[in-house]
């Protein structure tokens, strides 16, 4: 018999889950596989009637709001979820991470089914090759991919996950507004109801990686917190500037700009939130257009459920079951 040194690292695990790792991944798990939905579930016979009464440029906005987002999902999906998965050694919170990459990519393929109700394959075609012409665009998503990619030690995950959090609940909701505005208005309604189910998904993806962040940051001593959570503001500032721009170019031909940068703002804050952090922009909601916060109800909800969260930790710890209303979002 060879004589083998038992080493933990070659030993394998198989995930229990009658023993849970921690007091929320089963909780999202849940609400995840729960609020699972499929593109092809939603009807867009409606919006090509409404599509042909928009303006030119009202159109060229719609589409590459949408273009943008489906590189932010392709990313999300294919880097952002794998990587920070392959990082976090829970397992439960890897089954999660698991399953939120496929909903990323049901939410990039979903702007593709919007694209065919509503756009010519030659016109498709052109929208994916201003995807990659667009500086401002490829700019912001490689300041978050670099991020995923640069993952060696603790520090570097708590960046990664922090930067996986401002693309969930920040970077995403330049392109949310229009579509809310739009669908708020009883325009395009079937496409805004999409963008309502990718809003749901992405406020509970935002807060999951919030706490996975939060706890790898625990594992960092004090001095070494502060100059990383510094590297955060820094890091969502420097998007600011990049959303600043693309905003500029998308919605300034339709006279949005200004209300969609106070948009990014408080959604900016959102994500601080998400990660325990203090807000920056202060924005009040009786700032946002009412017709866009509206549509943002699920967004509320999650906020209802973040401030309250400490009540879902105990629930969990006693074995109660959790009640659909817990995630009403
Ligand atoms: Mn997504
Ligand atoms: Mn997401």
């Amino acid at each position: 018999m060879p004589n083998f040194t038992k080493n933990k690292n070659d030993i394998k695990k198989a995930i229990n889950w009658n023993r849970l790792s921690d007091d929320f991944s089963k909780m999202f798990w849940d609400q995840n596989v729960r609020q699972f939905w499929v593109d092809e579930e939603i009807s867009l016979v409606e919006d090509k009637k409404v599509w042909l009464t928009l303006t030119k440029e009202e159109r060229k906005t719609y589409e590459k709001v949408l273009a943008g987002l489906t590189l932010l999902d392709t990313e999300q999906g294919g880097t952002g979820m794998p990587l920070i998965m392959q990082h976090v050694d829970e397992l439960h919170a890897k089954a999660v991470l698991t399953f939120m990459a496929a909903m990323e990519q049901m939410h990039a393929k979903s702007y593709s089914t919007i694209f065919s109700t509503l756009s010519t394959m030659d016109r498709i075609d052109e929208l994916f090759e201003w995807v990659e012409n667009n500086k401002t665009l490829q700019a912001k998503t490689k300041i978050i991919v670099d991020n995923y990619k640069n993952i060696t030690d603790d520090k570097s995950l708590y960046i990664a996950m922090a930067s996986s959090v401002l693309l969930e609940t920040y970077l995403f909701y330049s392109g949310f507004f229009y579509p809310l505005y739009l669908s708020g208005q009883g325009k395009l309604i079937g496409s805004g109801e999409i963008i309502n189910l990718i809003i749901r998904d992405e406020s509970v993806h935002g807060l999951f990686i919030g706490l996975l962040a939060q706890n790898v940051l625990k594992k960092i001593s004090k001095d070494e917190q502060k100059e990383l959570n510094k590297k955060v503001y820094s890091i969502m500032l420097e998007l600011f500037e990049l959303e600043k721009e693309y905003t500029k170019e998308l919605y300034g031909p339709i006279g949005l700009e200004e209300e969609v940068i106070k948009f990014i703002k408080y959604n900016a804050d959102k994500a601080l939130m998400n990660l325990g952090l203090d807000t920056y922009f202060n924005i009040d909601e009786s700032e946002i257009n009412p017709i866009v916060l509206n549509g943002l109800d699920t967004e509320t909800k999650t906020h209802d459920f973040f401030s309250t969260k400490g009540n879902g930790y105990i629930k969990t710890l006693n074995h109660e079951e959790l009640k659909d209303d817990d995630f009403n979002w």
